[in-house]
């Protein structure tokens, strides 16, 4: 009976790691997949995760449970804080519901459905470009997609012109997609003047902010400076969703630990917000996994296993970003035609290079560097020892 049934086409991006994988050339670099790596190229397991996980093994008063519907409490309370501040007026007013999702993609979809049921504007604006998912996941969730203009390839910066323009002409009332920080693909964020533009221009047409919050403490180091766009539209008392993720600043991706956020006008409408997002859920997976959840509580609730989390936080971001000095000087000594300043100005994981997809497709074959093909490159994935191929391979690409 499925006899019928084609093909699907590969994940643009995970679909990056399946051809790496197939390479048999004993040197190849993957920088498709948004995943840190050490220095020597291995996949990285916080020590303050490594902690807490003994932790919760040696406390022998835990159960393997299910959770309630939306997730551990702590865990709810905890992320609320880490993205809204302390001290935000929301949460001291209850204004804030929090829900444990599967990761960030799963807060995605979680609140693209709620809007869908709950929203009486089914248009969701998504930045051009966006992370891939972004269409998929909103589309299934049942909001029409619309995309506003975001990058501007001649400056290899933010389009805030066009940006101003696109939100000026939405519909009233239209929800709106954005990066908290470190946007993904371009590495392009508005400076915080620009966020209060935006912010103000969004108030006055009544759009509703939807903060996809993925790479928290990734752009600065700083799990603060990073959060400070979302908490500009929190201080206004307006309303607003916020979908975290722990994969990246914790490295806890296979654990698929995230969090939506959803700031309301009165503690009142935000119970009965939250009563409906357990509608969501239940239908979906019932109620979320535990251990990841349990894991980011312990180390959020605990003072100095929080410290010893900035610090390793910031050890990947300053990695991140002496990768990005390493590269630039690779190619100015090879004297690769092009100004490749981005490379040093773009924010978190990725750089996007501006090479186009033939460039990419022969930076594979010739060289076997894996990357989507809007150029895109983790900047994570690289190390030292392999800067050289990678500037060798960006140099021939660009000769050609
Ligand atoms: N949003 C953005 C912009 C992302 O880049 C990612 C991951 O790459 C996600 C959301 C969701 O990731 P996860 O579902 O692993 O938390
Ligand atoms: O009735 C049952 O067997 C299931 C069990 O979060 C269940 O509904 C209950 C809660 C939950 C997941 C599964």
């Amino acid at each position: 009976v499925f006899s019928h049934v084609v093909r699907a086409p590969e994940d643009p991006i995970l679909g990056v790691t399946v051809a790496y994988n197939k390479d048999p050339s004993p040197v190849k670099l993957n920088l498709g997949v948004g995943a840190y790596r050490t220095e020597e190229g291995k996949p990285l397991v916080l020590n303050v995760v490594k902690k807490a996980e003994r932790l919760l093994i040696n406390d022998s008063s835990r159960v393997k449970e299910y959770l309630p519907i939306v997730g551990l409490a702590d865990f709810n309370k905890l992320s609320a804080k880490l993205i809204f501040g302390a001290d935000s007026p929301a949460i001291k007013e209850n204004r804030v519901t929090t829900v444990q999702c599967l990761s960030g993609s799963g807060s995605l979809r979680v609140a693209g459905e709620f809007l869908a049921h709950h929203y009486h504007q089914c248009v969701i604006y998504i930045p051009q470009p966006t992370w891939g998912n972004h269409p998929k996941v909103f589309t299934l969730a049942g909001l029409s997609v619309k995309t506003y203009r975001y990058y501007d390839p001649t400056t290899r910066g933010l389009n805030f012109q066009g940006l101003l323009e696109d939100l000026g002409s939405a519909p009233s009332g239209a929800i709106v997609l954005l990066h908290a920080c470190a946007h993904n693909p371009t590495g392009v964020d508005p400076t915080i003047e620009q966020w209060e533009h935006i912010r103000k221009l969004m108030r006055s047409k009544a759009l509703l902010p939807f903060f996809d919050s993925a790479y928290q403490g990734f752009a600065s180091g700083s799990l603060d400076a990073d959060a400070q766009p979302v908490r500009l539209f929190v201080a206004d008392g307006g309303e607003c969703l916020v979908a975290q993720s722990y994969a990246k600043n914790l490295g806890l991706y296979g654990e698929r630990v995230g969090a939506l956020s959803i700031v309301l006008r009165s503690a009142d409408v935000a119970s009965r917000v939250e009563s409906q997002l357990k509608t969501v859920i239940r239908p979906m997976y019932s109620s979320p996994p535990i251990h990841g959840a349990s894991i980011v509580a312990t180390i959020l609730k605990d003072r100095n296993l929080f410290q010893e989390w900035t610090v390793e936080l910031k050890a990947m971001a300053d990695r991140i970003i002496r990768m990005r000095q390493q590269l630039f000087e690779a190619l100015r000594a090879r004297g690769t035609p092009g100004d490749w300043t981005h490379i040093l100005k773009q924010i978190g994981m990725f750089t996007f290079t501006g090479l186009n997809s033939e460039q990419v497709a022969f930076m594979t074959k010739e060289y076997h560097v894996y990357m989507t093909s809007d150029g895109r490159i983790s900047m994570a994935g690289l190390n030292t020892k392999m800067v050289p191929l990678l500037a060798d391979a960006i140099h021939a690409a660009v000769m050609r």
